[in-house]
């Protein structure tokens, strides 16, 4: 039976378990959710996640939420090609820039994201700067990581990529976003700032299957 995969467009959280099953070669089926319809609201989908969020996957009758556990389960379900490093210090080092990403960046991220997207720049100005500061505490760490090395862990893509990529491309649009201007948070073009950040997305998106997980309302509207 395919595994069927329900996301968001522009949910990174969705864009997570989507690369997931294509850096897996796993095929699936894709059922994207429409946000705006409030199809994740609708008793279908609350009777396969409660929360009314994205992403769950459907394997036969198994169904699960929450996108750690759903990349754990492909892991398991389909060892090869490993997401999830090849030995204790590798599978924990994976674990921690996870981690590091839902402590320290997830949430000043949201702090710069929210207001852009739904509104509220002018009220929450200095509370966006605060965040914008520390985003470019940890996008500094993450520059000099990958001045380094390739990818975030060991040589190869693994899950810790799978799990930063779709943060800062979401961070990158909203910074990019005209409303954002006026506040210069430094945060436009992730890639020109932080040139190896760049590189590495770059690879990501040479990525066998990368443009199958890219949101679709991204390639209609700036
Ligand atoms: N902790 C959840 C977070 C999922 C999540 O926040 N998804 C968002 C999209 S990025 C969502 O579906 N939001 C809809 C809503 O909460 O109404 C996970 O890891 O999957």
């Amino acid at each position: 039976m395919t595994i069927e995969l329900y996301w968001g467009s522009g949910s990174p959280f969705g864009w997570r378990a989507l690369l997931a099953l294509e850096w897996k070669k796993i095929p699936y089926q894709s059922k994207l959710i429409d946000f705006s319809k409030g199809e994740h609201k609708a008793p279908a989908f609350l009777a396969l996640n409660p929360r009314g969020k994205v992403p769950v996957l459907k394997d036969g009758d198994f169904v699960l939420y929450e996108t750690l556990a759903i990349m754990t389960y492909l892991e398991r379900k389909q060892p090869e090609p490993v997401l999830f490093g090849r030995g204790p210090a590798e599978a924990a080092a994976i674990m921690r820039a996870i981690s590091e990403c839902t402590c320290y960046f997830e949430q000043p991220a949201f702090q710069v994201i929210a207001p852009i997207f739904f509104g509220g720049v002018d009220d929450k100005a200095a509370v966006m700067k605060t965040a914008a500061a520390t985003l470019h505490e940890e996008l500094g760490r993450l520059e000099t990581t990958l001045a380094k090395s390739n990818w975030l862990v060991g040589d190869e893509p693994s899950a810790a990529d799978v799990w930063w990529y779709p943060e800062i491309m979401l961070l990158e649009r909203a910074g990019a976003k005209d409303v954002a201007a006026p506040l210069d948070l430094g945060l436009a073009s992730i890639a020109k700032r932080y040139p190896a950040i760049g590189r590495w997305q770059k690879r990501v998106e040479a990525e066998p299957g990368y443009q199958r997980t890219y949101p679709p309302h991204w390639k209609q509207a700036a």
